[in-house]
């Protein structure tokens, strides 16, 4: 039986979710990527819901937006809550702001009850997880976790900014990232709240899941060069079309991908230079992320598809560039927290049920620092990535109610064993 409180704050949290939707960088769709002027917007619309909570608010040199609930004991470690607040291109709205604004509206109703709990409840709003502008993944939770490359800050995105000039330009410092760095002592895990993606919750007509571990992922950027020329004048035996050489590769990385059960592949972005109608594509740079729970197996497809991209250059005098941008291994969930979470379901009144995680998640890079957990909330018909992406007020307000009894679970084992 759901408390009252929890039915009116899923409510709202559908209404700040449609909030932040509309705060975009393009007229027709939610595209919202790090440090850009909407991001700026939802940043001072949250500092105000996190006041409202009782929370202290800061901003890291990173750029991620934090809030916490404060324990009486200052000297009291602290229990983190997460997820991003970045999107991808035309993308939908759950993915990301779910993990933030679930937890801020269980904390706020934490403040309002007068209730003390015996460790720091931080919420992290993470400023760059999808990796759309500088084309990595986990920017602000690697700062957290002390995992942040100084060589980042030299990415560049389209326009040419690189990674320092935009978090300066935010507000941020680059040269302090280091600082954001928390201490795996001072930290007793994480938790993160996420709409599925995928199909599994729908299927077996449940509101909510605990995940066991999250795939591996690798992300490549590769460049096929070869020359431009007239594209009237140039005999095709003698081409060296960068094009055909890509087109080639985008196949090979789907039949091999299906060859390997559970392995999964994509070429997402395909740039061709000059991309000109009539002249011969001189150079072709493209994406590719694999990913699989089995590190061995993901290891070999990506070795495999080097292999092949380098016969495909071979036969068609073609240069190669393979750059692996980010790579990450497939990361468990930590046992004890997920069985707090188990718990809270139960005690929510549904079936837990298990299930993996085929996207990459702000969790990954927290397994880092500390214990993990995730909850993920049903998605309608598995689409995500789309704008079409959606969850329902109901399962919402389950999704509340199990991180409302996942925190008091917490709070009473750390009130009986410190
Ligand atoms: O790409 C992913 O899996 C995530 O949505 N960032
Ligand atoms: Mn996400
Ligand atoms: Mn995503």
């Amino acid at each position: 039986m759901i408390a009252t409180w929890i039915d009116q704050a899923a409510h709202v949290l559908m209404s700040r979710i449609d909030t932040l939707a509309t705060l975009s960088e393009e007229p027709d769709g939610l595209t919202r990527s790090a440090y850009s002027p909407p991001m700026r917007h939802v940043h001072d619309l949250l500092t105000a819901w996190m006041h409202y909570a009782g929370m202290h608010v800061w901003r890291d040199n990173v750029g991620n937006l934090i809030g916490r609930y404060p324990s009486r004991n200052p000297q009291a470690r602290a229990f983190l809550f997460g997820s991003h607040l970045d999107t991808v291109r035309n993308a939908g709205k759950y993915d990301g702001p779910l993990g933030v604004l679930g937890p801020l509206l269980c904390i706020e109703q934490l403040h309002h009850q007068g209730v003390e709990l015996p460790f720091h409840l931080d919420l992290i709003a993470f400023i760059d997880e999808e990796g759309l502008r500088f084309h990595t993944a986990y920017l602000g939770s690697q700062a957290v976790t002390g995992h942040f490359k100084r060589e980042y800050l030299n990415l560049v995105d389209d326009d040419g900014i690189t990674l320092a000039e935009a978090i300066r330009e935010f507000g941020g410092d680059p040269a302090a990232i280091a600082l954001d760095r928390r201490e795996p002592a001072d930290v007793l895990g994480y938790c993160e709240v996420h709409i599925e993606q995928g199909p599994v919750l729908e299927a077996k007509n449940l509101p909510v899941g605990v995940v066991t571990s999250i795939a591996g992922q690798t992300r490549i950027a590769l460049t096929f060069g070869g020359m431009a020329g007239h594209a009237g004048t140039v005999p095709m035996q003698m081409r060296r079309d960068a094009l055909c050489g890509a087109a080639e590769f985008v196949l090979a990385v789907e039949a091999y991908t299906r060859q390997s059960p559970d392995m999964v592949a994509t070429v997402g972005k395909l740039q061709t230079e000059p991309g000109v109608s009539n002249v011969i594509p001189g150079s072709v740079t493209l994406s590719l992320d694999v990913r699989h729970h089995d590190n061995d197996q993901r290891q070999v497809v990506c070795q495999l598809l080097l292999e092949r991209a380098q016969h495909i250059c071979t036969t068609r005098r073609l240069k190669l560039d393979w750059t692996v941008v980010h790579q990450n291994p497939a990361t468990p969930c930590t046992l004890a927290l997920s069985h707090l979470l188990e718990r809270a379901v139960s005690e929510a009144g549904y079936r837990p049920h298990f299930l993996p995680s085929g996207a990459g998640h702000d969790a990954v890079a927290m397994a880092q620092l500390t214990g993990i957990a995730m909850l993920f909330v049903r998605c309608k018909d598995g689409i995500s990535h789309h704008p079409d992406e959606s969850v329902t007020v109901e399962d919402v307000s389950v999704a509340l109610d199990v991180v409302d009894r996942f925190i008091g679970l917490l709070a009473n084992h750390y009130r009986t064993h410190e």
